[in-house]
């Protein structure tokens, strides 16, 4: 049922232990836990009283859905698999494609193979080099024979009722491209968690400047669009990238993936974009749950180098940003990554008599926080200590950056800050905030002040009315803090007092 499973590892024999220190450095999941669960476990059933009550009726589009893996465990890429055979209507489900990034586990070759022929509608197919997520899903794209493309991570749950609300939204218009909400399991114990299903905690998809996806909250005006019902489509600017329902025809009409886009990243933003300024409607589906492990690194980052991802968001701000890419280049200012030829995907981008950036922006995330405006950006150097303020990237935690010191490295990156116009200091959606009272935090921006309002002075202090305090580079420990107002070096700070062009 979902339930956690927690390991004693003072408990564990010295072989268990080494089996345990194995799964952890090459899942960076409990894969020790994930095999002790039931590879068909069940889970609660967590929907909305209003979704259990609807009827689709029949009369679905089918699907196909496709798994990409690269060396994932194989408790977990079964149940992957099984979640989807064991919870979608047979009738709906055409089949099951599972494409092998090029893996070079063991039980991942032979064993795989048999286990798979064994099961109905499953195929498996094998990249001959490795691809990257993106082509690997195109390879798998094009096997398919299916209505409907339904892509999953190869660390998912499906949960009771997860697919005929995607396809039926799909039968409607055949342009909705629909996400489930995705349910974090953990991946420390595997519980599967009780996932939001209010409009007040359900998030949606947002982006930062530097074309990383972000969870928000459903702004203001989709609330009121939905009042209050639990059930409806929550449109959404954009998506995580890694489950979610398309038809194969828009897919198509689309120009699929980018087949440029390498290893990993970017490949979400691009079809969110292009899904809106092309004619499509992005939606979260409250009524279907999917279950994600979410990790805190990747167990890839040996090839998850800054290469291929700065790679890939550089072709989608060149393509689909139009002038708002300085934006995304002021994040990266001496990056000088080769993007290749993009001259395809501008064309397509003509064909489809696409939407401008600016009309996205206007109509489907005005809430966006627009650099333009800006007092200053740029890296904030201490005037004590040759360091600069460096906001280091968190996943799933209470917050999504943590506040340290580096030496300056002129990269942009997590050491480039806007100070708003609304006196916030800012990496992408994110606050410096007082929170803490005496060290200073980051929360997602509020536009409240208080907390979160810091004056950027002539004397280049920076001030923080609400507390009446100075921003200080300690002498020890590693937090930045607040403290009385002195002339001490140590709470002066140099910043760039101009907005981003
Ligand atoms: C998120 C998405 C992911 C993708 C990515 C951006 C969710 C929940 N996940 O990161 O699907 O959109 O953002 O690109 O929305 N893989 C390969 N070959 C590779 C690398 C990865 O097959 O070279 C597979 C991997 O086994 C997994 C999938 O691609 O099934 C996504 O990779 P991830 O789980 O490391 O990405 P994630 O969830 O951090
Ligand atoms: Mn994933």
């Amino acid at each position: 049922m979902g339930r956690p499973v927690y390991i004693n590892t003072s408990t564990l024999s010295k072989e268990q232990l080494s089996q345990y220190k194995y799964g952890q450095r090459k899942y960076e999941f409990n894969c020790y836990a994930s095999d002790m669960i039931s590879i068909h476990r069940t889970l609660p059933d967590f929907r909305a009283p209003e979704c259990k009550s609807l009827d689709y009726g029949d009369e679905l589009p089918r699907a196909c859905v496709i798994v990409i893996f690269h060396n994932e465990a194989w408790s977990v890429l079964l149940r992957t698999v099984h979640s989807v055979i064991d919870r979608s209507p047979p009738q709906h489900l055409k089949e099951i494609v599972l494409v092998d990034d090029f893996s070079s586990l063991e039980h991942l070759k032979q064993p795989l193979q048999e286990y798979v022929d064994k099961l109905d509608k499953v195929s498996l197919i094998r990249a001959p080099v490795r691809s990257g997520l993106i082509r690997a899903r195109l390879i798998g794209f094009d096997k398919c024979t299916a209505e409907v493309a339904v892509f999953l991570d190869s660390h998912c749950e499906a949960t009771e009722g997860w697919l005929p609300p995607l396809l039926h939204r799909i039968k409607e218009n055949y342009t909705n491209v629909l996400v489930p909400i995705i349910g974090a399991i953990n991946y420390e114990t595997f519980e599967y968690p009780a996932p939001a299903t209010t409009l007040d905690t359900i998030s949606v998809g947002g982006f930062h400047w530097n074309l990383i996806f972000s969870f928000i909250s459903i702004p203001q005006r989709e609330r009121m669009r939905l009042n209050n019902a639990r059930h409806l489509p929550i449109r959404s600017a954009t998506m995580a990238g890694g489950l979610f329902a398309i038809s194969s025809k828009f897919f198509l009409e689309l120009g699929k993936y980018d087949s440029e886009f390498d290893i990993w990243g970017g490949e979400n933003l691009e079809l969110s974009f292009k899904t809106w300024m092309c004619g499509g409607t992005l939606e979260t589906i409250p009524c279907s749950h999917v279950g994600h492990v979410f990790r805190v690194r990747s167990p890839m980052t040996r090839v998850k180098t800054a290469h291929p991802v700065i790679r890939n968001m550089k072709r989608v701000a060149e393509v689909w940003l139009d002038e708002f890419k300085e934006y995304f280049n002021a994040t990266n200012p001496h990056d000088k990554t080769d993007i290749g030829d993009i001259s395809e995907r501008l064309a397509l981008r003509k064909n489809l008599h696409c939407k401008s950036f600016k009309w996205y922006l206007q109509n489907v995330y005005p809430e966006v926080f627009l650099p333009g405006k800006a007092k200053a950006s740029g890296e904030i150097r201490s005037s004590a200590r040759p360091l600069c303020i460096d906001g280091e990237r968190r996943y799933f935690t209470d917050s999504e950056y943590k506040l340290k010191f580096h030496s300056c490295h002129n990269q942009g990156g997590n050491q480039y800050w806007i100070i708003s116009d609304n006196d916030e200091i800012r990496l992408s959606e994110w606050c410096w905030d007082t929170y803490g009272r005496l060290a200073i935090s980051m929360y997602r921006c509020h536009g409240g002040k208080h907390r979160q309002e810091f004056l950027y002075r002539e004397d280049d202090s920076i001030y923080n009315p609400d507390s009446g305090k100075c921003v200080e580079l300690p002498e020890t420990g590693s937090v930045l803090i607040l403290a009385d107002c002195t002339d001490t070096s140590r709470q002066k700070w140099i910043i760039n007092r101009k907005p981003p062009k």
